[in-house]
């Protein structure tokens, strides 16, 4: 398995959203039978992707458990990360405050993993389910923390490629610098274009 290049990690509470966003953006899937999978300990997906006709660069893809009980060992999953996406549903509050501790969190211990925020479940919005708190709310704490704000539906694969993409070009144009990871052994089947690859680790 190639080593990663960069490594993403995906982080907020349980049932934001995190693996379904993983699996729309590595595998262009949507599980819909309202069967929640839990996610333990932690999942990991590669990516290939090519930059221009010679160049690839290799995402690897930390889709954490959100639960507390794995907190400390959440810890040791987004050290030395470049980026890290921050998932909340978009209609409950409580998720919003679970992803703004995440963020303090990570300024406080990773200062040089660049955070983006990601409301989740967009096509769950309508004129009878608003979203709480208002995208406006979270609009203005995002620019007021100088965070990136992509609101996604992985169901729909709305705005999904979106994020990842704007995460690459920040990398391409400011490469932080980051551990070769080349431990992790596939456990999961490869997908058709042979491009991504999962797989779980326990520490
Ligand atoms: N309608 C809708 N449901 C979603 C979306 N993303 C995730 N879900 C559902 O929300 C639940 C939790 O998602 P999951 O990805 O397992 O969350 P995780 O615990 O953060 O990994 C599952 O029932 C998913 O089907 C979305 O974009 N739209
Ligand atoms: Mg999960």
């Amino acid at each position: 398995m190639s080593p990663v290049d960069v490594k993403v990690v995906l982080l907020g509470n349980e049932a934001a959203g995190k693996s379904s966003l993983m699996r729309r953006y590595v595998n262009d899937r949507f599980n819909d039978t309202g069967v929640c999978q839990n996610t333990i300990g932690s999942a990991f997906a590669s990516k290939v992707i090519k930059i221009n006709k010679k160049e690839e660069l290799v995402l690897g893809i930390w889709d954490t458990a959100g639960s507390e009980r794995y907190f400390s060992m959440t810890r040791t999953y987004y050290r030395g990360a470049a980026a890290a996406i921050i998932c909340y549903d978009v209609t409950e509050a409580e998720f919003f405050n679970k992803a703004k501790f995440w963020i303090r969190e990570l300024r406080s211990v990773e200062e040089n993993c660049k955070i983006y925020l990601c409301g989740t479940k967009k096509d769950l919005l309508s004129d009878t389910c608003q979203a709480n708190p208002s995208l406006e709310t979270v609009r203005e704490y995002a620019e007021s923390m100088r965070i990136k704000l992509f609101i996604t539906s992985s169901k729909t694969g709305e705005n999904v490629e979106d994020i990842f993409s704007e995460l690459i070009n920040d990398y391409l144009q400011n490469p932080v610098h980051q551990k070769k990871v080349e431990n992790f052994i596939v456990l999961g089947t490869e997908s058709k274009n042979s491009t991504s690859r999962w797989c779980c680790s326990v520490l």
